[in-house]
């Protein structure tokens, strides 16, 4: 993969993360996994459609996970730097205008009303912290968005920790929801930067120990330690993992802890061409995607942050010609996607 150039891959994160969204939106908490096979009929019924249509483009609506992307990311394309009250007033307005077709987490709306209400001046981050009585949302929402810190501080992990964490506090306090966050822009960074990822064991070892390592969050990083534990137990078995072992041993809901390790164990899981002989014809990117969103309970969510993991690794084309014009978005978190990576190289080179 070292040959693919970074702002192809740079760009693949981008695309990724909405096209997880917007197929695995047709199927989030639909409470039983979803069949491969009917994923896979998505896929291509959508393509069949935009094949047929000139009217198809953006037909594919993104949900919360893309919305929120995109509120920090041009935030931090627009100021060149984290402007957390900037990010606190795009994740709120977003809301507030959309949020009846984008389908929110059920609490966050909150934080939304209350950075409202004090105009997003003063401590933005005030709100988050009473959600649960204090305890702070360890929900997937500051995971699901992180993916623009991985690109705006590529090649340089301390920072990308730093600012995955900040970003998460807006709305998620909670460790657990900190962590998350954290976990995936590094696990975003790592296969950025991977020539080949030849030992997938390997890969989240590295991982965890890049988490521990850097957070300053130090509670409850237990809980990564055994769930990435059993990703990597699962990504040794021989025989094929029925999805329903996965929602059991690791989870695919809608917290941080589960999502974030479904999201990674994805990606891997999918590496190897030949594992699930139903989609081994298809590319590395549209295997993950489908995995994800096959066994996800949270698909959208799960879905968009294995597609951000795989696109950082297999870069923008692997994502296909009709699913780019089907994806509400798409052509924005390509353009995101340069800016943010024009902004890193500029930094890096001062
Ligand atoms: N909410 C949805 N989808 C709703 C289903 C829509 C369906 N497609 C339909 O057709 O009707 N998706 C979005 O929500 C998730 C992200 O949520 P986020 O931003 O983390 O929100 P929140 O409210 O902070 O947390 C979510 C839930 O997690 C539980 N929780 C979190 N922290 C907790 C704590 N400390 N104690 C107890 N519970 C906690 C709560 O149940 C929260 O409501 C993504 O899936 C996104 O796509
Ligand atoms: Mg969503
Ligand atoms: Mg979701």
């Amino acid at each position: 993969m070292g040959s693919i150039p970074l702002l192809e891959r740079a760009r693949g994160v981008t695309l990724g993360a909405v096209f997880g969204d917007c197929l695995g939106a047709e199927f989030e908490y639909d409470w039983a996994v979803n069949p491969l096979e009917d994923v896979i009929k998505y896929l291509k019924d959508v393509q069949n459609r935009v094949k047929g249509s000139n009217s198809e483009k953006g037909s594919v609506l993104y949900t919360d996970d893309s919305c929120m992307t995109f509120d920090l990311g041009l935030s931090l394309v627009k100021h060149r730097k984290f402007e957390a009250n900037n990010v606190a007033r795009n994740f709120s307005e977003t809301y507030f205008s959309s949020s009846s077709q984008r389908f929110y987490g059920g609490n966050v709306s909150n934080v939304f009303i209350e950075l409202k209400r004090i105009n997003y001046y003063g401590d933005v981050y005030g709100p988050a912290l009473q959600q649960f009585n204090g305890s702070g949302s360890y929900g997937n929402g500051s995971a699901m968005r992180v993916s623009p810190v991985a690109l705006f501080h590529h090649n340089d992990v301390p920072n990308i920790v730093k600012l995955a964490g900040e970003q998460s506090k807006i709305t998620h306090t909670h460790p657990l929801g900190i962590n998350g966050a954290i976990l995936q822009a590094l696990a975003i960074e790592k296969a950025l930067s991977a020539d080949e990822i030849t030992d997938p064991v390997l890969f989240c070892q590295d991982l965890l120990e890049q988490l521990k390592e850097h957070t300053t969050v130090t509670e409850g990083l237990g809980v990564y330690e055994d769930k990435m534990k059993k990703v990597i137990e699962i990504l040794q078995q021989d025989e094929l993992v029925k999805p329903s072992t996965i929602n059991t041993v690791i989870g695919s809901g809608v917290s941080a802890q589960a999502a974030v390790p479904a999201a990674i164990l994805s990606f891997l899981y999918c590496l190897d061409r030949e594992r699930i002989p139903l989609i081994s014809n298809y590319n590395g990117m549209l295997r993950t995607a489908l995995y994800s969103v096959s066994f996800s309970y949270d698909s959208d969510t799960v879905g968009s942050m294995a597609c951000a993991i795989a696109g950082a690794y297999y870069g923008e084309k692997c994502i296909p010609d009709e699913w780019r014009i089907a994806c509400e978005g798409a052509d924005a978190a390509l353009k995101m996607a340069s800016d943010l990576i024009g902004i890193n190289k500029d930094t890096n080179n001062k």
